[in-house]
This record gives C-alpha cells, structure tokens and sequence, in this order.
C-alpha cells in the first residue's frame, strides 16, 4: 500500500490532479500572481525532504539528523543571495502573508503606527489593510495612487510619513502596473526614522531577470513568495541588511513558524538556480514585452487601462465604460478558456465582490513561450467575449480555438498525455 502510486491508492484525487492538468493546459491562465513551475521544481516538491522535521536554522537545530537538510537549506539561502545580491536571506517563510508578519514581528510591537498602500490601490492585505491581522493589531495609515495617473503618490507618502512617523513602510503591490520607486520610498523612511520593508511577490522574477529595479540596495527588508513572476513553489523568503538577520531568523523561528518545508526549501533552491540563467532573463524581459503588447491591443479596442498602461507583468482593464462589471467578464472569459480575476480599480465605486474591473498578467503565459503576436490575438479573443458576456455558445467556441492555439505552447511542468 504505501509504495502503490496515487492513481491505484487515491484514483478519485488521482483524476482531479490530472483534471487540473488539463483546465491548466487547454486555458490561457492570465492571473499575473500565478505560473507554471519547472517539472524540476514541481519534482524537488515531490521528494522525500516533506518527512523531515528541522526547528531551528542549519548548524543550530532542534532535531538530529540535519546532515543532508542544513545543506539544502544553505543552498537555497546562498543561491538566494547570490541572485538578488543581498547581505542575508531566510527562505523559511511558508509563504508571503507569513514572510511580511514576521517583518511586523521582527520590528513592531502590537499597536505601532505602520504604513502601506490601500488595497483597494494596489496594495496587499498584509500591509496594513483593516481586515488583515495587520491592520487590526497595528496603526495603519495607508497611502493610495493620484486619481490623475493612478501612480502611488510619493508626496502623499512622505506627507503621511512626516504626520504619522511609522515604525515601518511597506512598499509593494499586487495590483500596480508600474515601476515602484524604491529609492524615493527608502529616503522616505530614513528621513523619518523607519523600517523600509519591499514586498516584492509580484515582481521577483522581473527583479532577478533585470526587468525592475531592485529594491534590495535600498530597503532594510525585502520579502517574496517564490511562486509568481519567480516561478518556483509555493513558499515565501525574505532578504535583508545583516544588522537585520538576527532579528527576521527569530522572528520567523521560534517567532511564527514551527518546522521549515524542506521540500519547498529545496523547490526554492532549484527555481533559483534556473533564474540565475540568461534564458531567465529573456523570460522576464518577454513578460514585460507581453504585458506591454496586450495593453497596446486592448487600448486599440478601446479599453481603459488603469494608469494607461503598463510596465511591469500586469494590467488592470477598468470596465465602467464599456458598461460590463469585472465578475461578469472574468466569468465569461474563463468560460472561454481565459483565467483572470475581477479587481477593484483605484477609487472604485463598485463593491470588492463585485468590481469594476479585471486583472490580467503575463508570466503564465510568457512561460509557456506566447510573445507579442500572440497577444494580438489574445486581445481580440477577449474583446469578443466582453462585448457579448452572455453569449454561451461564442464561449464554447473560443474556448475550443483557445485549446487548440495553446496546443502549439506546451506548459512547463506538464507531462503531455
Ligand atoms: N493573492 C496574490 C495575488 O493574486 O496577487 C497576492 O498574495
């Protein structure tokens, strides 16, 4: 029994695992949070390391039997700061949300004055958002984008920062289609005494591929998840100045967590090694491209564009005029084969269950080998579906066209069966 493989011992699971395969497969997956990992990435998650229990960090453990573990941790916490060339790493996070509370952790006490961007602006719950943890147990001041541009205003921030004198600022976004300005942020928090703390989820393959600036001259902490734009496994990690390491280790552990994945650990390692390569670079430099082709085919269709565009993986398409809301279009582009979210857009009028607009990302798609003629394409399958939203049959048939087209593409990670 405990050697059978998952297809004899769980069919029914067996058959959702290779049912998600194939929606993965036949769909064009357009939320810009996910990807496709590496069928090496996906197989370092599927090891033996998931049985070993290792409380403490390499060298200084809670548990014997570290000998093969220590070096898959030093690896992917070397590997880590060799790509983003950072003074410390700690790739222990289970994921983002965690790796941002041990940054409050490491810095704040419960009711600190702390600072980030409004998620009905871009932001992240975990910074500082009222129904997030973060929210409720610090002093949250958020600062918001301009109505005119929809780009974070810095003078806001500064504004905020002098009047509220937080403890520690949050940069990063997960609906914000342009460069953030780590430095102007850094300078920000020195002049008044903060922590500056990147949250970079979104844009860490952008940043390690060279297609963002990095925040990591400039900022105290920067934390990740590993499974965006950084096409790794689902896990978190966190890079800071080493005055700081001692504080994030034991804020992480003993502070929040218990045992490390190890088996992520390691899946983080190998997705680190793949994104110190040049094709790494190509990739991100492509998603950016991509993102870049498909904002020009949309606003060519007449689409309005938070912000006007984009410079990074993501769009944000602001439906109001073309009288559709975000739930309605997302439902019908999925049921034509298109995977994207609805989302609110800066000063929303709609509720965030039911927003005026749609988020839409390159990475999945970049990874999958798709390139600017591509997108041409892609825009005019999504204008036919959002100009008739209820027409069930068009859905139908775009979304044979679509499984067709993504034929010629091949996923990364997926066996082709
Ligand atoms: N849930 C992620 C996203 O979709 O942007 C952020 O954590």
């Amino acid at each position: 029994m405990h050697n059978e493989p998952l297809r004899t011992v769980d069919p029914e699971l067996h058959e959702l695992v290779l049912a998600e395969e194939r929606l993965q497969a036949q769909k064009i997956r357009l939320i810009p949070s996910e990807n496709y990992a590496s069928a090496a990435v996906i197989e370092a998650t599927g090891t033996v390391l998931t049985n070993k229990y290792s409380e403490g960090y390499p060298g200084r453990r809670y548990y014997e039997g570290q000998q093969i573990i220590d070096q898959v941790e030093v690896l992917a916490r070397d590997r880590a700061k060799a790509l983003f060339g950072a003074e410390a790493a700690n790739v222990q996070p289970y994921s983002g949300s965690p790796a941002n509370l041990a940054v409050y952790f490491a810095f704040c006490k419960p009711g600190d004055t702390v600072m980030g961007m409004a998620l009905p602006h871009g932001g992240h719950l975990t910074h500082g958002w009222n129904v997030s943890i973060t929210g409720a147990f610090f002093k949250s001041v958020q600062y918001q984008v301009r109505k005119e541009d929809h780009r974070i205003d810095y003078d806001q921030v500064r504004e905020l920062a002098r009047e509220h004198r937080p403890k520690l600022i949050f940069a990063g976004a997960t609906a914000y289609p342009r460069i953030i300005d780590f430095a102007r942020f850094a300078e920000i928090a020195k002049e008044v005494g903060a922590i500056f703390a990147a949250d970079i989820a979104h844009i860490a393959g952008l940043v390690a591929g060279g297609a963002h600036p990095s925040p990591v001259p400039h900022a105290d902490v920067v934390t990740t998840t590993t499974h965006k734009t950084l096409r790794g496994p689902r896990g978190g990690m966190i890079l800071c100045k080493k005055d700081h390491r001692k504080a994030i280790n034991n804020a992480v552990f003993p502070g929040l967590q218990g045992g490390p994945h190890n088996h992520t650990t390691a899946a983080i390692a190998v997705a680190l090694k793949e994104a110190a390569t040049p094709a790494f670079k190509e990739y991100a430099a492509q998603i950016v491209a991509n993102a870049k082709a498909l904002a020009a085919a949309l606003i060519e269709r007449g689409y309005d564009l938070v912000s006007g565009g984009t410079e990074n993986h993501l769009i944000l398409i602001d439906l109001t005029k073309k009288n559709v809301p975000g739930k309605v279009a997302a439902q019908a582009l999925d049921a034509a084969g298109m995977v994207c979210n609805y989302n609110t857009v800066p000063f929303d009028p709609r509720k965030p269950m039911d927003p005026s607009g749609i988020r839409l990302g390159t990475p999945a798609i970049t990874s999958r080998g798709m390139k600017e003629p591509e997108m041409v394409k892609l825009a005019a399958w999504m204008d036919r579906i959002i100009s008739k939203p209820e027409d069930a049959e068009l859905q139908a048939k775009v979304a044979a066209e679509i499984a067709e087209h993504c034929k010629a593409f091949p996923a990364p990670g997926i066996p082709i069966r």
